[in-house]
């Protein structure tokens, strides 16, 4: 007699394949695998959309520009402004599109671009950038250049940039380099993302900053970890209940 629990539906041989009969605890077990796959999909972080608003500095999309704030951005407000660099300029490659911003233009310092976003409290989010430097056009390297970043005080950090170069005319260029931090707000509120330097020569450029990315995450457990468990729990419990259903028939 065949007999079905509620597992029994789902068709792991594919369109036209039959379980097959007589192997119930086989089959359950499959299906346990099935049904702990699909729960490890449901619990994949997903991002949403960039919190970010000209995150890349495409615009305004006028080519380079000196002395100027990005759309959506802000200044530092002591009288500093910054460069959009298009692709190009002096061998330059954005890592996004087609410009990106040098952070220092006048010789007024820090100086840098602030932006404010509101975030959740509890909330994780993911903030990401890519960043470079720059040679002088004589090919040598800058000395004691720095990238400070922040959000709040929730992130900060800062790196050294005098080992890279964007600009392909002045020397061996570099990569863009990646920064990525995870975090949770500790309240909701609206907090400043900033990116400044505190030091250099105007019109000399860098540090150099691209597709910035401010992303809300879901918090989950690791799937790999919670779902294998459960499976093995839920596997053990199956097979005890199939065998002792086999031995009341026999
Ligand atoms: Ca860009």
């Amino acid at each position: 007699m065949k007999r079905r629990t509620g597992l029994q539906s789902i068709d792991l041989a594919g369109s036209g394949g039959k379980p097959k009969v007589g192997m119930p605890a086989f089959r359950a077990r499959y299906s346990l695998l099935v049904a702990g796959l699909l729960f490890a999909n449901a619990v994949v972080p997903v991002a949403h959309a960039n919190l970010i608003q000209n995150g890349s500095f495409e615009s305004p999309a006028n080519g380079t520009q000196v002395g100027v704030i990005p759309s959506s951005w802000q200044s530092l407000g002591n009288g500093s402004t910054v460069d959009i660099i298009h692709n190009g300029f002096y061998g330059a490659f954005a890592s996004d599109g087609v410009q990106f911003v040098d952070l220092i233009s006048n010789s007024t310092f820090p100086s840098g671009l602030k932006q404010s976003v509101d975030l959740l409290g509890g909330v994780t989010y993911q903030l990401a950038f890519d960043y470079n430097g720059g040679r002088y056009v004589d090919g040598s390297q800058t000395n004691g250049r720095i990238l400070e970043y922040s959000l709040g005080s929730i992130v900060t950090g800062s790196m050294n940039v005098d080992d890279l170069n964007v600009y392909a005319d002045n020397g061996p260029t570099t990569p863009w380099q990646t920064r990525s931090v995870i975090f949770t707000a500790p309240s909701s509120g609206t907090y400043e993302l900033i990116f400044s330097t505190p030091n250099g020569l105007g019109g000399s450029g860098s540090p150099y900053v691209d597709n910035v990315r401010l992303d809300e995450v879901s918090q989950v457990p690791e799937p790999s970890v919670t779902s294998l468990l459960g499976l093995g729990i839920a596997t053990l419990g199956l097979t005890a209940f199939s065998n002792r259903r086999r031995r009341q028939r026999g």
